[in-house]
């Protein structure tokens, strides 16, 4: 029966809503009232942009430092939370950002966890990272990682505070509820394998032979430490050789040498390196990505938004929205985002304008 054609509009309405209430304690909703918010013809990020400054947060960390012990906090972490995200912990919708601090003489205990996790060192020099028992003795701006369900404790025998970024997928892993998380026993993981051994064995083009029995780290993981002091000198032997691409300046990727891809499942990483005065073109990528100044200074736009960026300090861009840099020094950023995650998806996509 055709009953709409007699129906004026507002009783129409009136019936659906009536319709709406009758079904919603049985969670049924109607998917037309809700479709266009649901498939956007462009991203729409909750996500802001904000810059942390450094200056600012690692002095709320040194107070935190005074007041409880790694030992006690099991890690003594401010998050970065991101202001369109509030009560997530996440600085993006599929990531996690904090700043961590280890004082002389403190130990983080060993456990392991789904979530993969990257270190990036603000500042500091010599505590160490421990994965699966090999340490990687850390000094400023190095890249160190502890892939998915690896052991890892962390150290401090230097005489100086040391301070990271920590970079974790904790909103992927919440939102495909896949947490698995274990303490060790003891507070350290024995040293079964010298420092650096890992770096040695598959961070320089090479590997042990295959089936050889000296190949022991995980396979799909064997690298775990990125050295300042070696991304510095590609990056610097690039900028060098060619000019800046118009949108990115002078980029790399961090890569994984079991595949070459980026250096985990769902987190990639990358720095760049920007010439004095120069100005890169507007660039959206459906990464939500986090910025770090390693060294010099210089502004950033992320849509339409200023602001001013000093070394150490962090800038998260949202996905979409289109960041521009301007370096007033020349500038060394690290970058890391989503986007191996969104790879793998077929999501990922950027525009250059
Ligand atoms: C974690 O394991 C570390 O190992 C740091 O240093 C931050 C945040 C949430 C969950 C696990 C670390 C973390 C974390």
């Amino acid at each position: 029966m055709d009953g709409s054609t007699a129906r004026t509009p507002n009783e129409s309405r009136a019936l659906l809503q009536a319709l709406y209430a009758e079904m919603q304690p049985h969670s049924l909703f109607p998917l037309w009232e809700v479709l266009a918010s649901l498939v956007t013809p462009t991203p729409r990020s909750a996500a802001r942009s904000h810059r942390w400054s450094y200056g600012q947060a690692r002095d709320y960390l040194l107070r935190a430092g005074d007041l409880i012990s790694a030992e006690q906090a099991e890690r003594r972490v401010l998050i970065l939370e991101n202001p369109g995200l509030a009560g997530s912990s996440a600085v993006i919708p599929s990531l996690y950002a904090g700043l961590q601090l280890i004082l002389p003489g403190e130990v983080a205990p060993c456990h392991r966890h789904t979530q993969c996790a990257l270190r990036f060192v603000m500042e500091g020099d010599g505590a160490f990272t421990a994965v699966d028992g090999e340490k990687a003795v850390m000094r400023p701006f190095d890249l160190v990682l502890t892939p998915n369900w690896q052991w890892h404790d962390h150290g401090n025998a230097s005489g100086q505070p040391m301070i990271w970024l920590d970079g974790l997928d904790i909103p992927t892993v919440r939102f495909y509820e896949a947490s698995f998380a274990e303490r060790l026993d003891a507070p350290a993981h024995s040293e079964s394998i010298p420092a650096g051994d890992s770096l040695a064995r598959y961070g320089r083009n090479l590997r042990p032979m295959r089936g050889s029995t000296t190949d022991r780290r995980p396979a799909r993981q064997p690298l775990f430490h990125y050295p300042h002091a070696e991304w510095r000198a590609s990056l610097l032997a690039l900028a060098a050789a060619e000019p800046p691409d118009p949108h990115l300046g002078h980029a790399m990727e961090f890569t994984n040498p079991a595949d070459g891809g980026p250096i985990m499942p769902t987190i990639a990483a990358h720095v760049r390196h920007l010439p004095a005065g120069f100005e890169t073109r507007p660039r959206q990528s459906t990464d939500g990505t986090i910025l770090v100044v390693v060294e010099g200074h210089g502004t950033a736009q992320v849509g339409g938004q200023d602001y001013r960026l000093e070394e150490r300090d962090v800038l998260v861009v949202p996905s979409w929205q289109p960041l521009t840099l301007a370096a007033g020094s020349r500038m060394l950023l690290f970058g890391y985002s989503d986007r191996a995650a969104q790879e793998k998806l077929g999501l990922f996509r950027e525009a250059r304008s």
